[in-house]
């Protein structure tokens, strides 16, 4: 290896004593060929430094810090704005074990491919070697990584995203475990070659897990989920392999407290597909008739769970930031979002204003008269085009979240009381239904459909069935997680009540039903209730449902009469969706637990379907 090494630690890093940790550098880094290797402390001189190395080359624009303290704005190729699931692959030795919702390679395959990829791939750049911590530093429940990229948007990506660099090096030691992950933009340079503002090689794009050698490898993207390996790549498709071998659940889930007027707090977990609103639950502001209620964030995208001494379930937050979708976010909408957004944070593809701040679609009700588009053109109200793109995103501090939970980063977790799941769905699924029992909760989230959005990169208004909202984030096969989550339910003293939820129903023009956000929290203060034994319910034969009576209508705006079509049960419409619930339960094949054949049968019959 011919890269000059360097660091920005003051002193050698720990990891200098982890020989197993530099010899797999010393590695990628011949086979890459860098022209120099980093490794990241993690310090905010390091972010500081990074930041203004890419104010200089054009990759990022400094936002005004009268109006946005140390912010910044990155605009990626047109071509490399989101999550790409054709080219996320589950290299497991056999193909049956990635199962029929991943993309199966060969591992051996697709080590030659990658090979080849990487070869030289870094030429011209620097090598960051970054040391992270999914979950709190020392947490039972907590991972290492260590991510090589020659990528430094992605280095500043994962100070926010995550806990890195020095103090990690000294939780690893001489010989800690760590999961190896791999990434390159894909673009080497030649001798002079002048670098792109955002180098990336969609052509040859590969996002490849190995569940088995737990490794991670991903090429041609700087975007997102395809590129920050901690979140997507390493804390749910790697991790539910490391789950299920290990008796937890890695899960695509935010986490929230609530505090309810007599100072009972509740935790729960709740799963939706990516870009359904996840953020906004939980940073839920509840109702002025609901203000002794206190909703507070533990994380909003991915929870890791596991059982406690006591029969309960424990989550934690793997993640240190934020990675939000910015429109749709507003003052109105998410305050808490907003007021989280106020300083030391990095936007991808929103629009730039003219006092140098910055703007997306629904931020203000009236838009800017000009903007700079997430493109870098000009942009008036009146061209037609959108602002900033669907996709866009703002990385940002999870502890600058104003109502950040107190045991946001408590090492043991937070117990849950309560699983929710919901998708998109403009028909058929009511507000909000709990299982009989955990088997049939499992079944509800296994068959969860969901409307695809432009922001998640899908065909708009599809419904394709997300199971647990993991099907693009399970990395094996989903029959097996389905029983891995009923053998893990049914071995709890005291297992988490499961709750499905739809804010999404429309009327027959198209318009919402229900106005969602903060007024969801008349559904969690049912759910809550529930989990304690408090509230009624209606038994459905798809569960138990909130009569109208059943639900907290303090100064709604929501009428009876519109709950009544919330609520409702369409048989035609359940002919029709348990039909395709049917044909997906199939096609997970023999893997498919009994149980759920079983619940899918027992609801048919209670619907007066035939199964
Ligand atoms: O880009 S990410 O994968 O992190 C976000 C998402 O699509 O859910
Ligand atoms: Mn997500």
């Amino acid at each position: 290896m011919n890269a000059l090494i360097t660091s920005h630690f003051t002193a050698a890093p720990t990891a200098l004593r982890h020989h197993r940790l530099q010899q797999w550098v010393s590695g990628i880094a011949a086979l890459t060929t860098p022209e120099r290797v980093l490794w990241c402390d993690g310090s905010a001189t390091e972010y500081q430094r990074l930041c203004e190395e890419m104010v200089d080359s054009g990759t990022l624009i400094r936002l005004n810090p009268a109006l946005r303290p140390n912010s910044f704005l990155a605009r990626s190729d047109p071509a490399d704005v989101a999550r790409v699931e054709e080219r996320t692959f589950i290299c497991s030795r056999l193909e049956e074990d990635a199962g029929p919702t991943n993309h199966w390679r060969d591992p051996a395959a697709m080590r030659t491919t990658l090979n080849d990829l990487f070869k030289g791939a870094m030429r011209g750049r620097t090598m960051y070697v970054i040391a992270f911590s999914m979950g709190p530093i020392g947490s039972p429940l907590a991972r290492i990584g260590i991510e090589v990229t020659d990528s430094p948007y992605v280095v500043a990506n994962m100070h926010i995203m995550t806990r890195m660099g020095a103090a990690v090096y000294e939780v690893l030691g001489e010989d800690g475990d760590f999961v190896p992950c791999v990434h390159s933009v894909g673009v080497p340079l030649a001798p002079g070659e002048p670098d792109r503002r955002w180098p990336c090689n969609p052509a040859d794009l590969h996002i490849a897990h190995f569940p088995e050698t737990r490794e991670i490898w991903s090429f041609g993207s700087g975007y997102g989920g395809n590129a920050l390996l901690g979140k997507k790549c390493l804390a749910l498709r790697i991790a539910s392999a490391m789950a299920r071998d290990e008796g937890w659940l890695a899960e695509h889930m935010l986490i929230l407290g609530a505090e309810s007027p007599t100072g009972e707090k509740t935790y729960v977990a709740a799963a939706f597909p990516s870009a359904c609103g996840k953020t906004n639950f939980a940073m839920l502001i509840p109702p002025p008739a609901f203000k002794e209620w206190k909703i507070t964030t533990v994380g909003d995208d991915i929870a890791w769970i596991r059982p406690g001494a006591d029969g309960r379930l424990y989550a934690i937050n793997p993640e240190a930031g934020f990675f939000g979708v910015a429109p749709g976010t507003s003052p109105t909408t998410n305050p808490n979002a907003i007021a989280t957004l106020a300083e030391n944070v990095l936007f991808t593809n929103v629009a730039l204003t003219d006092d140098g701040d910055v703007w997306w679609e629904g931020l203000t009700p009236t838009p800017p008269a000009h903007l700079i588009d997430w493109q870098g053109q000009d942009w008036t109200p009146a061209c037609g085009r959108k602002a900033a793109h669907p996709n866009s995103r703002f990385t940002a501090p999870a502890r600058q979240c104003p109502v950040i939970d107190p045991a946001w980063e408590a090492v043991q977790g937070v117990p849950v009381s309560a699983f929710i799941f919901g998708g998109r769905r403009a028909t058929t699924v009511p507000l909000a239904v709990q299982a009989f029992n955990w088997d049939y909760g499992v079944y509800h989230a296994a068959t969860l459909g969901s409307e695809t959005t432009a922001a998640a990169g899908g065909v708009q208004g599809q419904v394709r069935r997300d199971p647990f909202a993991m099907r693009p984030f399970c990395g094996y096969h989903i029959g097996d997680y389905f029983r891995h989550w009923l053998e893990t339910g049914h071995a709890l003293a005291e297992p988490p009540q499961i709750f499905c939820v739809n804010w999404f129903r429309t009327d027959d023009a198209g318009a919402y039903l229900w106005p969602g956000f903060g007024e969801n929290m008349r559904v969690l203060k049912w759910i809550i209730e529930r989990c304690h034994g408090r509230a009624n319910a209606a038994e459905t034969a798809l569960g138990w449902i909130p009569r109208s009576a059943d639900l907290d209508w303090s100064d709604a705006q929501t009428e009876a009469q519109a709950y009544a079509a919330l609520s409702r049960i369409d048989p035609a419409a359940w002919g029709a969706e348990l039909a395709r619930r049917g044909e997906w339960l199939t096609r997970i094949g023999a893997k498919n637990p009994r149980q759920l054949a079983l619940v899918h049968e027992l609801t048919a019959r209670a619907l007066g379907e035939k199964p």
